[in-house]
């Protein structure tokens, strides 16, 4: 079972969601204990203040530091160093992807500290050994939401979280390619037809058009991910296919 802990300001933006789909039947079934706990909880003034003003001036406020370190004292406490990783959700941080899910899902205690305002006081990261993380290129008002998205990245990789085994093996990302595209029924859809050869019960077929279409939609919307994926040979012809079929509709246009 491993521990995720998360420090924040609006408790509350946490616990619903915890509470339905995949992370609450991993917390029923004793896979993960998830604490959410109030940043005010460690302040040690008489107003519970987490913030204050810039050094050196400028817009806007600065989380503090002591209470961020506080509240890591004390959910640590009864811990040696490792295995735990301290996660601080910031724009300025490294980006988060499926590699960090998976660490993060092997790590026995995770504690996930959440970020507003101008940003935390840089000393609780150095003090902490955090690692700053970030979600992607653009602003939220709170670490809240990323601190989320990691408990859901992390939480349905444990062993046992996902009702059908076999879907996280198959989803985007876990070989490097973006997914296939996936049809249900019926098949037809306001004049849209399911691609035939879904109906034809080929699973060869099938297998391969479906590679192809995650290599085509990986090429098309993330070719850096393209770049670093390991390619078969069968994935190199199924590419050229793609690139001369490109090259049809180029020539059929001009
Ligand atoms: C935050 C200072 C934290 O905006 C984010 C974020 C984006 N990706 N990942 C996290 O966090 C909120 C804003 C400003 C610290």
């Amino acid at each position: 079972m491993i521990k995720i802990d998360v420090v924040t300001i609006f408790p509350r933006m946490l616990q619903a969601p915890l509470e339905d789909g995949i992370v609450h039947r991993a917390i029923e079934a004793g896979l993960v204990s998830i604490g959410v706990h109030d940043l005010r909880a460690f302040t040690d003034d008489r107003h519970r203040c987490v913030d204050d003003q810039p050094f050196g001036g400028g817009p806007g406020m600065v989380m503090k530091a002591e209470p961020f370190l506080r509240a890591v004292d004390t959910l640590t406490a009864a811990e040696r160093a490792a295995p735990r990783a301290v996660v601080l959700l910031s724009p300025r941080g490294r980006r988060f992807d499926q590699a960090m899910a998976e660490r993060l899902s092997r790590t026995g205690h995770v504690v996930l500290l959440c970020g507003r305002y101008e940003g935390i006081d840089e000393r609780v990261c150095e003090a902490l050994g955090a690692e700053e993380v970030s979600l992607g290129d653009f602003v939220l008002t709170g670490g809240e939401v990323a601190a989320l998205a990691v408990i859901e990245a992390a939480v349905r990789l444990l062993p046992g979280a996902l009702g059908d085994e076999g879907s996280a093996q198959a989803d985007s990302f876990s070989d490097g390619l973006l997914d296939f595209p996936h049809y249900t029924r019926p098949s037809e859809v306001r004049g849209k037809r399911v691609p035939d050869v879904l109906l034809s019960g080929d699973h060869g077929k099938i297998g391969r058009w479906r590679r192809k279409e995650a290599l085509r939609a990986t090429r098309a919307r993330r070719p850096d991910l393209l770049a670093r994926a390991p390619l078969s040979a069968e994935d190199q012809s199924l590419l050229r296919e793609l690139e001369s079929e490109e090259f049809e509709v180029a020539a059929s246009k001009s």
